[in-house]
């Protein structure tokens, strides 16, 4: 798979011409690598003298460890200004030649021993809302997403990295109505015939991918950690305040607290 580095003058193009074709792109350098070291430090500071209601746990050898940070840019400044740093907007605008906002953001751990991921789609997926109606996954934000990893320590096949496949050619209703007939999941059969590619990330590099893209990720089969920013954008459109929006109506849903949070979780 063709890597970019963002310090290369000559390959925006390239960048956007890669993305075009497989729905997403890895940049290396993307951010400084000693200042994402700090973000982290910072972080792990502040969750030990926090009980904030955004953090989930889960077990691994019957003790609880941190799984992710819902609404991590609340909970950070640095996560923040890293989020929704001008240079991230940019990249967003020359992938798909329009304006993206903040969808939603969050930090996903992965301890040693850490679950992983079963293959899916974000945003697609069947809710309801407050009044018991039927709603479409994401689609009623926005027609477009783009999910960002960022992450905070090296990410690789053994810690447990993103893998993702190819942009689906299907619409949000074919894709939908696929993982209705298939619990959500999408099945052996599926994936043989679609090829993951690993997404290995260093310390400042990135990983921008679109919600058509199939992904999964493995068990933490390794000793080291691996903490990711995983933060998606949407298209801007009419709505406002959709981030807002979208975090109310999580709350607000009747699913299952298994179910509001990502289905494979
Ligand atoms: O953290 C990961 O490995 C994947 C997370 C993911 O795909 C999700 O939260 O939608
Ligand atoms: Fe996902």
């Amino acid at each position: 798979m063709r890597l970019f580095d963002f310090n290369r003058l000559d390959n925006k193009n390239e960048i956007a011409k890669f993305y075009h074709n497989y729905g997403f792109v890895i940049i290396k350098n993307f951010f400084n690598k000693k200042f994402i070291k700090g973000v982290k430090i910072k972080i792990n500071n502040k969750i030990k003298n926090s009980n904030n209601k955004f953090i989930y746990f889960e077990k691994i050898n019957n003790k609880l460890k941190l799984r992710r940070i819902e609404k991590v840019s609340n909970f950070s400044i640095n996560s923040k200004k890293i989020i929704n740093s001008k240079k991230i907007y940019k990249v967003l605008y020359s992938l798909e030649k329009k304006r993206f906002v903040l969808f939603k953001d969050k930090l996903n751990f992965k301890y040693p021993g850490g679950e992983g991921y079963l293959p899916h789609f974000d945003g697609h997926f069947i809710w309801k809302n407050k009044l018991n109606k039927k709603q479409h996954g994401w689609k009623k934000y926005s027609s477009n997403f783009i999910s960002l990893v960022i992450p905070l320590e090296k990410s690789y096949k053994k810690n447990g990295c993103l893998y993702v496949a190819k942009k689906s050619k299907s619409n949000f209703v074919k894709i939908l109505s696929y993982l209705n007939k298939h619990n959500f999941t999408v099945k052996k059969n599926f994936i043989k015939k679609i090829k993951f590619f690993p997404v290995e990330l260093d310390r400042g590099d990135v990983c921008f991918f679109n919600w058509k893209c199939a992904h999964f990720s493995k068990k933490n089969y390794s000793n080291k950690s691996r903490m990711i920013f995983y933060v998606t954008y949407c298209l801007k459109n009419n709505f406002e305040n959709v981030r807002t929006n979208y975090y109310l109506d999580k709350r607000d849903s009747k699913n299952t607290d298994e179910k509001k949070s990502l289905l494979y979780n």
